[in-house]
């Protein structure tokens, strides 16, 4: 199923004047404070989040996996997904791939779709969490921080392999997130693991093509639920220092204890330059990966303010890598990346709104009110003409949700599959 622009500008004249409505209002509001609108709608317009190929379709937990009909059954058809997505939204440009859950049959094939789609390949994700079918040594106890050298040069050589698929896409980052660690206290000597791991890594870093960057994903348990090697941004930033100026941390906004000051660790990893990008997802408990922005979108707005004063402030760090890590249980999955996507442009857009200068100046005189007045106010405007009017202006849909939905995206999707698809991922 293809989605046209014709078919959406004829979606969208019934909004249309209710939306210039609302941009012009919020246009002329914010001119008081000199912020040009049209910049803002061009950044949030070159914003593109990358989808995980492992969530285009229903997830499921170990209580069980209720499918979705109409799933992707291939790579093509994730990649046709993900071009529906990006032609709702005109922010979807890319795709992260998860490898060996994602192995391209015909890479020729498979770049001229994806470029049809106008989408790009972002960072390729390896796994040496899972054992898979005739695999010789087993990751029950591990991978890169294995006691045994067999088992961690096996996923060394997975891991090479990985760079080695992405590179002929033109992806150029490699995620490396570990489900190694222990269960129970005595399991595992601590300091051997770490070190298994570093050497490990650099072993990888050290084989990846120059251009490319290492991110390195943390996460504090699950599905080890006593110890994990890379259990945090300390030791994950440790680590990617230990491989050389390439490696970066990866934040996965579910992989932190509750209450844990997320938009602190990014602004920290932006000044030493090693903020190398993002999964986002929201979370109520653990790593639940729900949609972005539905249960902590102030949260969200914070880690934004702290983005968008490192992209002004620190150009040791490189460009980000923009990505969502989430998982469906209970809505269509292309519904739910959709809505997340429009909660992370409209926390980057509530951020671009904050004078960073006047709150400078207010920090330095410690006027604490007039610091949260003028987080608050910024958090408090609606953003959404800004980002309705990005999508316009790329030929998308004012509400791309009601636009799916009109064109019974998902029921087209069932004719052409049937409804016993499953996607390949978590
Ligand atoms: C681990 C994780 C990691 C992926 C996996 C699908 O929880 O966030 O990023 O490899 O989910
Ligand atoms: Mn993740």
């Amino acid at each position: 199923m293809n989605i046209n622009k014709q078919q959406l500008a004829d979606l969208n004249k019934t909004n249309l004047k209710n939306h210039q409505t609302h941009f012009d209002f919020l246009a002329q509001s914010l001119s008081h404070s000199d912020t040009d609108v049209n910049t803002l709608v061009a950044k949030l317009a070159e914003f593109q989040v990358a989808i995980p190929s492992w969530a285009l379709g229903a997830g499921g937990t170990r209580f069980g996996r209720f499918s979705f009909s109409g799933e992707p059954a291939s790579l093509e058809q994730k990649i046709e997904d993900i071009g529906l997505i990006h032609s709702l939204t005109q922010t979807a440009g890319a795709v992260s791939l998860h490898i060996p859950w994602d192995v391209p049959n015909d890479y020729n094939a498979i770049k001229e779709l994806a470029a049809l789609h106008s989408i790009k390949f972002d960072a390729v994700n390896s796994n040496t969490f899972q054992d898979q079918k005739n695999q010789k040594e087993s990751y029950k106890y591990g991978s890169l921080s294995n006691t045994s050298a067999a088992v961690r040069e096996q996923a060394i050589a997975h891991n090479k392999e990985v760079v080695e698929i992405g590179n002929q896409l033109g992806s150029k980052a490699l995620t490396v997130w570990l489900a190694d660690g222990s269960s129970f206290p005595g399991q595992n000597n601590f300091q051997t693991a770490l070190t298994h791991t570093q050497n490990s890594l650099i072993s990888i870093y050290e084989d990846m093509p120059a251009d490319w960057k290492l991110y390195i994903e943390y996460k504090p348990y699950e599905p080890n639920f006593y110890s994990t090697v890379i259990q945090d941004w300390g030791t994950s930033l440790m680590l990617a220092n230990g491989c050389g100026e390439r490696a970066y941390t990866l934040v996965d906004l579910g992989h932190h204890l509750p209450n844990t000051n997320i938009e602190q660790i990014v602004s920290i990893l932006m000044l030493k330059g090693k903020l190398g990008g993002f999964h986002f997802n929201d979370s109520k408990y653990g790593d639940d990966d729900l949609t972005v922005g539905s249960i902590k979108p102030y949260a969200l707005f914070l880690i934004f303010n702290e983005l968008v004063y490192g992209m002004q402030n620190n150009p040791q760090n490189p460009e980000l890598g923009w990505m969502i890590d989430a998982s469906h249980n209970v809505k269509d999955p292309l519904e739910d990346l959709i809505q997340s996507l429009e909660a992370i442009q409209e926390a980057y857009a509530k951020a671009l709104l904050i004078d960073q200068n006047a709150l400078r100046a207010a920090q330095e005189a410690h006027d604490v009110t007039t610091c949260q007045e003028l987080l608050q106010n910024a958090y408090r405007t609606d953003v959404r003409p800004l980002i309705r009017e990005a999508r316009l202006r790329h030929g998308g849909a004012l509400n791309p949700i009601e636009a799916y939905r009109a064109l019974e995206v998902r029921k087209n999707l069932i004719n052409e599959r049937g409804n016993k698809t499953v996607a390949t991922g978590l």
